[in-house]
């Protein structure tokens, strides 16, 4: 049911609301829609794309290579769209969605500015209200959030912001028209990949570009360039078959596991696999060259001192090289970020590194930002200071389960769900690429589809099964968390604060966020429970 508020309001039955219009959230409709469902999507921004519609900071590039990041559902997408970059540029992939949502005829279901408030659920008749900005009120059965795992900005919390005179960005909400950097004195602050990715282009124009690192990254070289129409072709010609590799593999890209563990092998041969590796320019290329990389502190130390090395003969200032090279947490253990020519950006005279933990930031003033060593007189301030990552966009909405528990309550202490997918207490509530599952850790436009072809199967079983209601089972929920925090126990990534433990926002539960077991495990077991019959789920009529 949709209502607008007052009393002339128009009324229409819709079975399904997706909450967000990615990637995911039109696949999610395509689906619903070829299962005979009423469905809509109900987007806040003003335009379709998502993650690709915000983040159109400078230099915005997928760090997944193109052909891999897409759509696999439809073979003559596969071969009709053409990618014309290795590593597709913001501006591209958002020229794909629309493709996509044209192609698909999907725009007519999709209510644009209409940001999703609340979401109430009536435990009587199996529905869910939801209340949005617009006064828009929606009844629907079943409710899929594709609300991004990166979609809500994480505030910076840097006194003295209001009072900056000069122009304030943030990159995830990068204005639509042109931001010059002509003749500015600039600041970025934050260096993960949204700051890696802008801060070489900011430098090609900036009158002055300074950086305030807090942490410095692990960046690899894309080594991005056109792609060649010959290679074009030739993945096309096996498309189906690579995109059955993807969705069968561990992390949704195809390549060849390796077997040894970087200790069994000596420096002449590691150095030579991470120049390889180095070589190739892909964003997990140095972590596939030995099984232990993410699970050994001494495997690791060995690429990340690699890594160090590399900044070292890049980097002209010693001291420079030094402030860049992380030291602090392992290697992968946040992610690391495909750059084009990060580290040489230092070398030129106009850019300067703030080391925040030496000199931290003690206020933003009028002119500037000034830190313990003195002010810093700039034009612009951009903050690439990252989001509320996987959980954000869930707990930005007023979400009320069953017995009137809030979602935020029920996460007080971290997210809670079964497989990813659903909470118990708040049914029929679906979730795509949220926490507790591969998502972040995989190529996500694999793990998307994934996800919504389990839900749009789920919902077809439990139409044809007359069943109203689907929940988690408090105890199936429980399990799924234990096994989460144990796949990631096995791991090093746990012990290091960022935002896949939820350390980078103040306050925020420190739980890591996603399932580090492998898509393809993740897949299996998914499947094997839609196949039992929905185990861990409870179903009503
Ligand atoms: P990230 O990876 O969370 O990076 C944010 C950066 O901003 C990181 O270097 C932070 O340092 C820094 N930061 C955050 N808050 C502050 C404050 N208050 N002061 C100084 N520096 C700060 O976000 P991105 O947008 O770059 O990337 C997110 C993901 O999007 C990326 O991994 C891709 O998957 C796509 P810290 O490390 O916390 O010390």
């Amino acid at each position: 049911m949709v209502t607008t508020s007052g009393p002339q309001a128009a009324a229409r039955p819709v079975d399904a609301v997706v909450v967000g219009a990615g990637l995911s959230g039109l696949y999610q409709l395509h689906r619903l829609r070829q299962l005979g469902l009423t469905a809509m999507v109900l987007e806040a921004g003003d335009d379709i794309g998502g993650t690709w519609y915000w983040n159109r900071y400078p230099g915005a590039r997928c760090d997944i290579e193109s052909m891999s990041y897409s759509y696999s559902f439809s073979p003559e997408l596969d071969q009709e769209w053409e990618w014309r970059e290795r590593y597709a540029s913001q501006p591209e992939i958002l020229r794909y969605i629309h493709h996509v949502a044209d192609r698909f005829d999907l725009r007519g279901d999709v209510m644009l500015r209409t940001r999703v408030t609340r979401a109430v659920y009536d435990q009587d008749s199996h529905l869910w209200h939801l209340s949005t900005d617009t006064g828009l009120a929606v009844t629907a059965r079943f409710v899929i959030l594709a609300t991004g795992c990166m979609s809500v900005p994480k505030d910076p919390g840097i006194p003295g912001a209001d009072s900056f005179t000069g122009a304030v960005h943030h990159t995830a909400r990068w204005p639509r028209e042109d931001v010059s950097f002509a003749g500015k004195r600039v600041a970025v602050i934050g260096t993960g990949c949204s700051g890696v990715q802008a801060i070489p282009v900011i430098a090609d124009e900036a009158a002055s570009l300074t950086v305030f690192q807090r942490t410095p990254a692990y960046v690899l070289p894309a080594h991005n360039r056109p792609l060649r129409p010959a290679e074009i072709a030739q993945l096309k010609a096996r498309y189906p078959e690579f995109r059955r590799a993807q969705r069968l593999s561990r992390g949704g890209t195809v390549f060849e596991p390796p077997t040894r563990s970087a200790l069994e092998a000596d420096e002449t041969e590691r150095t030579a696999a991470y120049e390889a590796a180095w070589d190739e320019g892909f964003l997990n290329g140095l972590l596939r060259t030995y099984t232990d990389i993410l699970t050994d502190e001494k495997a690791n130390e060995t690429v990340a001192e690699f890594v160090r090395s590399k900044i070292r003969s890049i980097v002209d200032d010693p001291a420079t090289a030094e402030l860049l090279s992380p030291r602090t947490y392992p290697f992968a253990t946040k992610r690391p970020c495909l750059g084009t020519d990060y580290y040489a950006t230092y070398n030129l005279p106009h850019v300067s590194l703030v080391d925040l933990r030496t000199t931290p930031i003690e206020t933003i003033t009028p002119r500037g930002i000034r830190t313990s060593d003195g002010e810093h007189v700039l034009d612009m301030i951009v903050f690439a200071t990252g989001f509320d990552a996987l959980t954000g966009s869930q707990l930005s909405i007023d979400i009320v389960g069953k017995g009137g528990v809030p979602l935020r309550d029920r996460w007080a202490e971290g997210p809670r769900n079964y497989l990813g997918l659903v909470t118990a207490g708040f049914p029929n509530l679906f979730t795509v690429l949220g926490p507790l599952s591969p998502s972040v850790l995989t190529n996500i436009a694999v793990s998307l589809e994934q996800q919504v072809e389990w839900i749009t199967d789920c919902i077809a079983h439990l139409r044809r099964n007359g069943i109203t209601e689907i929940d988690a089972a408090p105890d199936a929920e429980a399990d799924w968390g234990v096994h989460v925090a144990e796949v990631a126990d096995r791991t090093l990534y746990p012990v290091v604060d960022s935002w896949y433990t939820g350390a980078n926002v103040p306050g925020k539960p420190r739980v890591f966020l996603a399932y580090a077991g492998g898509l393809d495990r993740y897949r299996e077991q998914c499947d094997t429970v839609a196949r039992n019959g929905y185990t861990g789920f409870l179903l009503s009529s």
